[in-house]
């Protein structure tokens, strides 16, 4: 199960949420992560409408996003600009087969099918939240497994300080990859001991079903403690290397997006405050937590760095 690492992650935590076992197990249809909820102890809610709806709840007043939510308002700019719009868009995305490459400053690179990951990387749950640098917020419940694994599995050389991460390049499934106003393929990066962090995960699936291709099919980085862009989508590539990579949003607009990305509620963008968010789902603005809600587990990784520096 969930490790006790990611527990004390945040409110949103199995051992901090409670169980109602009668009106969970009506809900196990639904929800389909049965066995790994009930595992993690979350209740849910029904709200005594026909038919019921079940809403899962954690302390702290976190409440999972619908699935419904989670799937029909995504960022994902290779198939269009339009959050409402990706899923429709992102439908005939052909996510198999797929190969998925992990190389560079390795002992062992290594080349993996999607079978092969889930059969090497057991899926377990992980219930983050996602916090958009557009001030939005998802809280998901992910399949997937720690990046550390696949990383100790092709051996890093001792040379190796970051992890460049790179999206599928197919324009001819992703209509935005013929407009060069963007640097295709999407890019993203990570320290290496940011990436060797428990909390930070490939998933390969949401609300106990396959990702589907809006929310990164078939394989995504989540890094529950960094805005959402650095959370890329439908990777190809995961290499190892000696110098900080380039980023997407980083070389698109320098100015507002660094490589860190870290969330922190005290450092505004520079055409909007960082102080609160929207949550999918309620009216009400909530205040946004430092490192999103992870600082006990990752404040460790930033002691000696000036975050409006490294922002
Ligand atoms: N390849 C790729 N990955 C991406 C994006 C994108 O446009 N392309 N958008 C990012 C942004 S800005 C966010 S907030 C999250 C959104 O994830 P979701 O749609 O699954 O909620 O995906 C991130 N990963
Ligand atoms: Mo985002």
């Amino acid at each position: 199960m969930v490790k006790s690492k990611s527990i004390k992650s945040s409110e949103i935590t199995p051992e901090s949420l409670y169980l109602n076992r009668r009106d969970f197990m009506k809900s196990l249809t639904l929800v389909g992560t049965s066995v790994l909820l009930a595992a993690c102890g979350i209740k849910p809610v029904t709200e005594g409408v026909n038919p019921p709806v079940p809403t899962l709840v954690a302390q702290g007043g976190d409440t999972l996003t619908s699935y419904e939510n989670i799937t029909s308002y995504n960022n994902y700019y290779e198939f269009t600009l339009d959050k409402t719009q990706v899923a429709k868009e992102a439908s005939q995305f052909q996510s198999s087969p797929w190969q998925l490459e992990v190389y560079g400053l390795v002992n062992k690179p290594k080349t993996y099918t999607i079978d092969e990951i889930l059969e090497k990387f057991p899926a377990e749950e992980r219930i983050y939240r996602l916090r958009c640098v557009e001030a939005w917020s998802i809280v998901i419940p992910w399949q997937g497994f720690s990046l550390v694994k696949i990383l100790n599995d092709v051996e890093p050389l001792a040379s190796a300080k970051f992890v460049r991460f790179e999206t599928i390049f197919t324009p001819d499934q992703m209509p935005e990859q013929k407009s060069g106003l963007y640097p295709w393929p999407y890019q993203e990066g990570l320290r290496l001991d940011e990436a060797r962090h428990d909390l930070t995960i490939l998933a390969t699936g949401l609300y106990g079903k396959p990702l589907p291709p809006q929310d990164g099919a078939p394989i995504r980085l989540v890094v529950p403690w960094k805005y959402g862009f650095k959370s890329i989508k439908s990777i190809v590539k995961i290499e190892l290397v000696s110098e900080q990579p380039a980023t997407f949003w980083s070389t698109v607009v320098p100015s507002e997006y660094g490589f860190y990305a870290n969330v922190n509620p005290n450092a505004s963008h520079p055409r909007w405050s960082q102080a609160t968010e929207r949550r999918i789902g309620e009216t009400a603005p909530r205040p946004t937590l430092m490192f999103n809600g992870y600082e006990e587990d990752v404040a460790d990784l930033y002691v000696n760095m000036d975050l409006n520096v490294n922002y």
